[in-house]
């Protein structure tokens, strides 16, 4: 295992449903991403609309307006997670960034889960947050109930209130969490906003929020191996027998990928 995975981190995650991953993304990289961010949160607001107001302060696929941010999805640390917790064949299920506002807060404002399924002893989704900022209880540190990932039922705001706790990673920290631990995003506070990445993967054999092959295309030809699997490029369907019978280093949805 490669990456600034700890024992505890992985017995954090396992045990409690989330953990701070420290020193993962060089500050200078995520301080780079956080500017990139800033001018997409702005060009988002200028172009929101009534259908997509809901995710005010929340970018989806980054990486579309802006290539920079396949970099995030590619980077060691950030895939070093998604192998230990879901295996070496998973994939991104969704990159939607979340920042907090200057003096408010955003979708992300309530007791919530980011997959909708319970396997007992089984996590299908695992969520990544990138820090773009220090996350400081003034500005908007996401709480998160321990232990609260084989539950069914969402607890009440006071039930979660009373035992959640709060989350404070500096620039270039990830919040690793299986996406079933109940969370909410806190509220900033400060005068600055502040911003982050937010990645969603899942186990090879499912489907994504956004079809990244149809929706990429060609341009993915000079991507990496580790760019192509995590976009989801190794497990695409077969559209005609033609594809289907496609030679072994052709084949759309790759040997062994579960
Ligand atoms: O940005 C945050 O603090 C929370 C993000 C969140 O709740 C989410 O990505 O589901």
């Amino acid at each position: 295992m490669t990456g600034p995975i700890t024992d505890a981190n992985r017995s954090e995650v396992l045990t409690r449903g989330f953990s701070v991953v420290s020193d993962a993304i060089d500050p200078a990289v995520a301080l780079d991403w956080r500017d990139r961010l800033v001018e997409q949160v702005a060009a988002a607001r200028t172009a929101m609309n009534e259908r997509t107001a809901i995710d005010d302060y929340m970018v989806h696929n980054p990486m579309l307006a802006d290539a920079t941010f396949y970099e995030v999805l590619e980077n060691p640390a950030v895939v070093a997670c998604l192998d230990e917790f879901l295996g070496d064949t998973s994939i991104v299920y969704a990159f939607t960034t979340s920042s907090m506002p200057a003096k408010g807060t955003n979708y992300s404002a309530r007791v919530h889960v980011d997959c909708p399924r319970v396997i007992p002893g089984y996590m299908t989704n695992l969520g990544v947050i990138i820090a773009l900022d220090d996350f400081t209880d003034e500005n908007g540190a996401t709480y998160f109930l321990p232990g609260s990932f084989e539950r069914l039922e969402a607890p009440t705001e006071s039930e979660f209130f009373a035992s959640a706790e709060r989350v404070h990673p500096r620039r270039g920290d990830l919040v690793v969490f299986n996406a079933r631990t109940f969370h909410y995003g806190g509220l900033n506070n400060t005068e600055i906003d502040r911003h982050a990445l937010t990645i969603n993967a899942c186990r090879s054999y499912m489907r994504q929020r956004f079809d990244y092959p149809r929706m990429i295309g060609d341009a993915a030809e000079t991507f990496s191996p580790t760019l192509r699997r995590v976009l989801g490029y190794d497990v695409r369907v077969p559209a005609s027998m033609d594809e289907y019978y496609l030679p072994e280093a052709q084949r759309l949805y790759k040997a062994n990928r579960g």
